[in-house]
């Protein structure tokens, strides 16, 4: 019985060494020390051992039993231990490894032109005004000298809100220009970029939502001759030193004299081209000196000050600038086309 009783220690206490999870160990448990376990098996058979030999099997028998227990202890906290090393090493963030790169949209072509022109104007001292688009019809014709019946305030051009023609959405940004010269200090150098809306069918060149970079110089004794030397000299650092331009004479409402400015078409050097229409010429913006009425209308005298404005599509400029031959492509915002900017 005694040799039974080691056996079963050597045995139990390899086999709980052993045990590769904790399921292992609750079966070993079971099997040496359970109800019907080995070790309860040979105690059943102490009934057979005379008195004098009981007591000493019986401390043997509950040493045993300590032992097992207490080495069941052991193994079953080493398998915890090992467990958790193992799901702390599975769920450990490396942070060596390189992140996985977000898709970033690209700058839009037209923003990017636009960028580079207010350098351009920044650096010669204009500052940028921001303004909203719902405008007041006041401020968008009233106040720019086309009067009640103008065509440009026609409703087949306009989107206005109300039957009075009071509030509208802004067909271009000479209001920002207004709100300049009623607010600010002179003389005053500023551009004004933003959208514009004018009633047009989607083609090629037309859209219903433009955008403009508008601009205007008011100080004493400034000519035709600034406007022309300042146009041609941000045209000249746009498109290349070489761009030749052409001033033709037009009319504004709000600008007296007005002249449109060309620059030779970029497809065909000024031979004529379906670019240009056969003109050798691509219009790129209108201009003028303000007019005195204009000027009267915002409390500034003419006999004492002047001023130049001009008006650029910024889409227009964008075009020429990355030769993109369709409006359209502007405003589809297709990844394919933007990642060519
Ligand atoms: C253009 C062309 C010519 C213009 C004039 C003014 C103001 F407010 F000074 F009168 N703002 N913008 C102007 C002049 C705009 O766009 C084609």
């Amino acid at each position: 019985m005694k040799e039974q009783l080691a056996n079963i220690r050597a045995q139990a206490l390899e086999a709980f060494e052993q045990a590769k999870a904790s399921a292992d160990l609750d079966a070993l448990r079971v099997k040496y020390l359970g109800k019907k376990g080995e070790l309860t098996a040979v105690l059943k058979q102490m009934g057979r051992l005379s008195a004098e030999e009981r007591p000493a099997m019986g401390q043997l028998a509950n040493e045993v039993r300590a032992a097992l227990e207490s080495a069941l202890d052991t193994a079953s906290k080493k398998l915890e231990a090992a467990a958790l090393e193992h799901r702390l090493e599975a769920e450990a963030v490396d942070v060596t490894i390189p992140g996985r790169a977000p898709a970033i949209g690209h700058r839009h072509p037209m923003y990017i032109a636009l960028d580079e022109m207010k350098e351009i104007f920044i650096g010669m001292g204009f500052t940028v005004l921001d303004g909203p688009e719902i405008e007041l019809g006041e401020l968008n014709f009233d106040r720019l000298n086309a009067e009640p019946g103008h065509p440009s305030r026609d409703w087949s051009d306009t989107f206005y809100f109300d039957q009075d023609e009071k509030v509208m959405l802004r067909s271009q940004t000479s209001p920002m220009q207004v709100r300049a010269m009623d607010t600010m200090k002179l003389p005053i150098r500023i551009i004004a970029p933003g959208r514009v809306y004018r009633k047009d069918e989607v083609d090629a060149t037309h859209s219903p939502m433009f955008h403009q970079v508008e601009g205007m110089v008011i100080d004493k004794g400034v000519t035709m001759a600034d406007l022309k030397g300042t146009l041609n000299t941000v045209i000249k650092k746009m498109y290349g030193e070489s761009t030749q331009t052409r001033f033709r004479p037009h009319h504004f409402p709000f600008t007296e004299p007005s002249c449109e400015v060309d620059v030779q078409c970029h497809k065909c050097g000024g031979v004529g081209c379906p670019t240009c229409k056969g003109e050798g010429w691509i219009e790129l913006l209108g201009a003028g000196m303000i007019h005195p009425h204009v000027l009267e209308m915002a409390g500034i005298d003419p006999e004492v000050w002047s001023g130049w404005a001009f008006g650029f599509g910024l889409e227009r400029t964008a075009m020429r600038r990355f030769k993109i031959d369709d409006l359209r492509l502007i405003f589809e915002n297709d990844v394919r086309f933007l990642e060519q900017f």
